[in-house]
């Protein structure tokens, strides 16, 4: 075993563990943790005041991208429609707010922040969007006729955002 091994193996933090747990600590210097499974070595935890879902954490930012960026996270790309789910309990209806998608050259080939493949399939644009070469950003929003939705907007226009990053195992 390496020694970064031999330290998990006893339970305690390995070097490169630590070192990510005082990058994380700069900008959450709380964490809600819960114990993953029977280990109660094993904690998955997420910044305080995020929610977690799955093996993710989320939170609603008031700015774009690099906004996320800071707090180590990005916009939100959505997997499943159980995630959108999840993450439409939080948003308020009068609200917009930016996905991590986005066409940059209007040839509407849409693009996930994380490089996930954009599947055709596992989208949740309103009836009718994308709907206009020029709006090269991703929002999801409320529209009373087919509740949440993702529509094509401009990407100056300043709308809130999804942040999302993987949870921090201690
Ligand atoms: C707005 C804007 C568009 C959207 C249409 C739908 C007028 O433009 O939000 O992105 O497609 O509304 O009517
Ligand atoms: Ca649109």
């Amino acid at each position: 075993m390496v020694p970064e091994e031999e330290a998990q193996d006893r339970g305690e933090h390995s070097s490169s563990q630590l070192s990510k747990l005082r990058e994380y600590q700069q900008y959450h210097p709380s964490l809600t943790c819960v114990m993953e499974g029977k280990d109660i070595e094993d904690w998955s935890c997420c910044p305080s005041p995020w929610t977690s879902f799955q093996s993710s954490c989320y939170f609603i930012s008031t700015g774009i991208q690099e906004n996320c960026s800071v707090m180590g996270a990005d916009l939100v790309v959505i997997n499943t429609r159980e995630e959108q789910d999840f993450i439409i309990q939080n948003l308020k209806r009068n609200s917009s707010y930016f996905l991590g998608l986005s066409d940059p050259g209007g040839r509407r080939h849409w693009q996930w922040v994380d490089q996930t493949p954009y599947n055709e399939n596992v989208t949740f644009w309103h009836s009718g969007e994308p709907n206009n070469l020029d709006e090269r950003c991703a929002i999801i929003n409320f529209r009373s006729s087919e509740e949440w939705g993702w529509n094509d907007i401009h990407c100056h226009v300043p709308q809130k955002s999804i942040c999302k990053m993987k949870k921090i195992y201690i």
